[in-house]
């Protein structure tokens, strides 16, 4: 039986994670953790754990006898552009205390398996921007995306050197209507659907043309968890997967929601996160991912937008 750790299970993709590991493995297998005092998304089991603390980190994986952690707390492009220092500690150091944690458990013949999500932003400028190849070019020009391309070094290097069972997705911008996002650039695809449900005009913070590679929570997820319960032999890349889900851009984002909420309008004011977002690739090529362990993304940008202005009504948000 598995006893799963979600760390950072207050974040956009854990308060989904957390339920959709519940839902196939018990709730009480489940442990979400986070810094804040309490579970925002009533997990049955939950637990304060600041990722930087080792100590404490260990403590619960001792005390849950814990077989997978899920090490998702991280500052994201936009606000880690904001306090670099920052970003770097919690996102390096981080990953380096599951990494150490699992090494050292590995050794003494209690493995973990770790997930740890990497992104786009870990490509840069010189990347091949259309059908991003698995391996490329990657110089990204943001503290997070250095973070992440580092991390991915780690993961393999933890791998290769000490067996630690540790997997990655390149996360494309992810589109939810749970909770909100946490200061992303690829985040107007998710403030757009709020406005536009308010009946305001949206003031999108990109140019229209800026296409980047997106995915819909529920293929996030299920990308995610079929990563994580596939065959360990059937696994070449041990850095990081490309994951695609669909690529757009705001125009058409704004064109798909204007279709089913006619005076719905936007306007460009781009900002410093366009810089971010040009350096991005504009699609990935994922054959690795579907070879290796049959990935196929699902939702494309019709049923998103659809599912999304449906939800988020019921949501009342
Ligand atoms: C961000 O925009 O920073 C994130 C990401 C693409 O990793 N959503």
């Amino acid at each position: 039986m598995e006893k799963i750790l979600v760390i950072g299970a207050n974040g956009q993709i854990g308060s989904e994670l957390v339920e959709a590991l519940a839902a196939q493995h018990g709730a009480n297998n489940v442990i979400a953790a986070d810094i804040s005092p309490a579970s925002l998304y009533g997990a049955a089991v939950y637990e304060i754990i600041d990722v930087l603390n080792a100590a404490r980190i260990t403590e619960v994986i001792e005390q849950y006898q814990v077989t997978q952690v899920y090490q998702l707390a991280a500052l994201l492009s936009a606000t880690g552009e904001k306090a670099p220092l920052k970003a770097w500690e919690l996102n390096m150091d981080g990953l380096l205390n599951i990494l150490e944690i699992a090494r050292i458990r590995g050794e003494a013949g209690k493995p973990l398996k770790v997930f740890w999500p990497s992104s786009i932003a870990a490509f840069g400028p010189n990347t091949p921007p259309v059908n991003t190849p698995q391996y490329t070019v990657m110089d990204p020009s943001t503290i997070y995306g250095i973070s992440k391309l580092a991390g991915e070094r780690l993961c393999e290097y933890y791998f290769d050197k000490y067996g630690v069972d540790v997997r990655s997705i390149r996360y494309p911008g992810i589109i939810s209507f749970k909770s909100p996002p946490g200061g992303g650039t690829t985040d107007y695809a998710i403030a757009i659907f709020h406005s536009a449900l308010r009946g305001e005009g949206y003031s999108c913070f990109l140019e229209a043309e800026t296409t980047l590679p997106m995915i819909y929570m529920p293929d996030a997820i299920r990308a995610t968890i079929t990563l994580m319960d596939a065959d360990a032999a059937k696994l070449s890349v041990r850095s990081s997967y490309n994951v695609a889900g669909l690529s757009f851009n705001p125009r058409e984002l704004a064109a798909a929601i204007k279709q089913n909420l006619p005076a719905f309008d936007i306007h460009y004011a781009p900002d410093s996160r366009q810089a971010i977002a040009a350096s991005w690739p504009q699609s990935l090529d994922d054959a690795q991912a579907r070879t290796d362990w049959g990935w196929q993304a699902q939702v494309g940008l019709q049923d998103l937008v659809t599912d999304m202005l449906k939800n988020i009504r019921v949501d009342g948000k």
